[in-house]
């Protein structure tokens, strides 16, 4: 019996065939939960399933990532075989799984032909042109970083007929011809798309499958889930694809859309009623102003969270807000991006905050009783020398030094990798900032994620360091940050000592992949035997201990009698009314 629903959502592997290839992916994925195929499916694919879900669609969220990982024997073209929905819709959010992507639209479009498939997601906005020029499987793009109401129309005008035209925001083809969807519809507010995980919940049971609602292949062990305090960013980090300058460019957003506070208390209700694991927020509070901020701390306090709490911040806040988020979580633990320790590089990043009042932060943070903080260095930037990424490890040192006591700071590194993000301000004009650009269009980043190792998937160099030197001085840093781990007891020395010869080995490795590789007629064949026999030996993260992110997670995750009784009761909350803004009359633009 075939699987019918009005919309099939799949993320699939960056790279679709990956359990046939061996790739060094070094550290690409290192201090993300996700392997390095990247099995995380967009916030968005729960957003629209419970959007789509209250307008009365069937939504079925697959991830094809999951199952792969997890089950070598899983064949995704038997089990794609079964489903028969109106729509397929695959995320192309990430420039990493632009080879997924496109392997699996291949495949569906083998398997069912007669059904059409939607991309979606940042990177498919910034490319919808490429996309529907170069991959004929694909049909349409829904660009824009909220897609909700968007595909519900799509969905309509699929089940229903009407002019794909009058769907907002998309991009798709017409006779010979691409049609290119302006980004008219842009909301300044998330009030509409909650993140409801009793939804999820519900999901999981109607279609006994966990696996495919899992947003990474270790969720059950380390259960953490994320609520969004809003959509766009107020910094303008020269990289970052999510930048002030690049939401413009790439979604047409000019302001940061925001969630009343309340409807995020909600979200965070329909998390701890069920589950024990820790709870991230994406987006810096503060980025919504101080009053913002407050009406958050006032809404969420009364629900008495026990989970262990994860806030980031973009710059170093004052101790006022320290002291309100200690004030409203039992447990809470707190990150930020410091890039680099110099000052200079980190200016030149785009996030001006001195290490001065990055201390005052720390110290801040210990008094009123974070827990933990952890602190996220990058290799790759401008301005930023092999000399100057060493440097951050001798920083850190000094950190740990003066703060260790009384907070667990836990310091991280990792490269830019793989790629400078499209739409960035470093994509756009690379030579202003000391890039050179290896790579522009989609299908160059299709052929790079099949390279041997990392280093040859990078898009780009800089001024100050090219790709060994950008791989050398990771590893380097890594190796100091674990050494400096083990003496404050953060790993213990066989831990330590096991990071420290993974990234070694990894350096080694490259090296001889350079050498043989290119120079001996049999050297590929050498390299592609010896990198079996160390792949075989190491998996996991390659330049810490992926444990290393994690919060401590209650032993007993789930409340079983809530979630027995949710279950069994079906639906009981406010996320469930519909909106009067969810008419799918009402005209938008
Ligand atoms: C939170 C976050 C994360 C979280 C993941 C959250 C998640 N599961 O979505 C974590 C920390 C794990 C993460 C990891 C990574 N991230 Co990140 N992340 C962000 C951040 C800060 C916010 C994302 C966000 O706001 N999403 C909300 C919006 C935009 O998307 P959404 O609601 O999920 O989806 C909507 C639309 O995009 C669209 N849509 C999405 N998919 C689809 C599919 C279909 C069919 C349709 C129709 C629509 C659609 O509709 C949705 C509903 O409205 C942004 C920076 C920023 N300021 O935006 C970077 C950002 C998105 N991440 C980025 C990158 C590069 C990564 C990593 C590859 C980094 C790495 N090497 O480790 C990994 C990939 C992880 C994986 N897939 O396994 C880049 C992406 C640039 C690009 N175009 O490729 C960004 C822009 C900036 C950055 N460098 O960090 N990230
Ligand atoms: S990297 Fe910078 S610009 Fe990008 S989301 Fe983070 S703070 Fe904003």
């Amino acid at each position: 019996m075939p699987m019918r629903s009005d919309l099939l959502l799949v993320h699939v592997p960056s790279v679709f065939d990956f359990r046939e290839r061996l790739t060094l992916y070094g550290p690409i994925s290192d201090v993300i939960p996700s392997t390095p195929v990247f099995e995380m499916y967009p916030i968005g694919f729960a957003t629209m399933s419970h959007y789509l879900d209250r307008l009365g669609f069937k939504v079925r969220i697959l991830n094809l990532a999951v199952k792969m990982l997890r089950d070598r024997d899983f064949d995704p073209e038997s089990y794609l075989k079964k489903f028969k929905p109106a729509l397929f819709g695959l995320d192309l959010h990430w420039l990493t799984h632009i080879h997924g992507v496109v392997e699996a639209a291949r495949l569906l479009k083998r398997l069912h032909p007669e059904i059409p498939i939607v991309l979606g997601g940042l990177t498919a906005s910034y490319f919808h042109r490429e996309i529907l020029e170069s991959y004929p499987e694909i049909d349409y793009v829904i660009r824009g970083d909220c897609a909700e109401e968007p595909v519900a129309k799509l969905l309509s005008t699929i089940r229903w007929g009407g002019d794909p035209g009058n769907v907002p925001n998309l991009s798709y083809r017409r006779g010979e011809g691409i049609v290119e969807g302006a980004i008219e519809l842009v909301p300044d507010s998330l009030d509409d798309f909650p993140l409801n995980y009793r939804h999820m919940i519900r999901q999981v049971h109607h279609h006994r499958d966990l696996t495919s609602y899992s947003p990474f292949r270790k969720w059950l062990f380390y259960p953490i889930t994320a609520v969004l305090t809003c959509k766009g960013c107020i910094h303008d980090c020269v990289t970052c694809g999510g930048s002030l300058s690049a939401m413009k460019r790439v979604v047409n957003r000019h302001r940061i859309a925001f969630k009343d506070p309340k409807i995020l208390a909600g979200e965070v209700s329909s998390i701890i009623n069920y589950l024990r694991g820790p709870i991230f927020f994406v987006g810096d509070c503060l980025q919504g102003g101080p009053e913002h901020f407050q009406e958050m701390m006032k809404a969420l306090r009364p629900l008495r969270i026990k989970n262990e709490i994860m806030m980031e911040f973009f710059s170093p806040p004052g101790k006022e807000v320290l002291k309100e988020i200690a004030s409203t979580f039992e447990h809470f633990n707190l990150e930020i991006s410091p890039e680099s320790h110099d000052e200079e590089v980190r200016k030149a990043f785009g996030r001006p905050f001195d290490n001065r009042s990055l201390e005052g932060f720390i110290e801040d943070a210990r008094s009123v009783g974070c827990r933990r903080m952890d602190l996220f260095f990058m290799t790759g930037l401008p301005r930023q020398d092999c000399r100057s990424v060493l440097g951050t490890v001798d920083y850190c040192r000094s950190l740990m030094r003066e703060f260790g006591s009384g907070i667990r700071l836990v310091p991280f590194v990792s490269p830019l990798a793989p790629f400078v993000d499209p739409g960035s301000d470093v994509f756009e004009e690379p030579g202003k900032y000391g890039y050179r650009l290896r790579f522009r269009t989609l299908e160059e980043h299709r052929q790079a994620m099949l390279a041997l190792t990392w280093v040859d998937m990078l898009n780009y160099e800089t001024r100050w360091m090219d790709r060994e030197t950008i791989a050398v001085a990771t590893y380097e840093s890594a190796i100091g940050l674990s050494l400096l781990k083990s003496e404050h007891g953060q790993l213990s020395r066989r831990e330590s000592e096991a990071v420290v010869a993974r990234a070694r080995a990894e350096m080694e490795f490259m090296t001889s992949c350079r050498t043989e590789g290119a120079a001996s007629p049999d050297g590929e064949e050498r390299t592609t035997a010896s990198m079996k026999r160390y792949m075989r030996r190491n998996r996991g993260a390659s330049v810490c201990r992926k444990e290393e992110l994690n919060m401590p997670v209650n032993p007993f995750r789930l409340h079983l009698f809530n979630l027995a009784r949710l279950l069994l009761t079906g639906r009981e909350d406010s996320f469930d009314q519909r909106p009067a803004s969810l008419d799918p009359g009402r005209q938008t633009g």
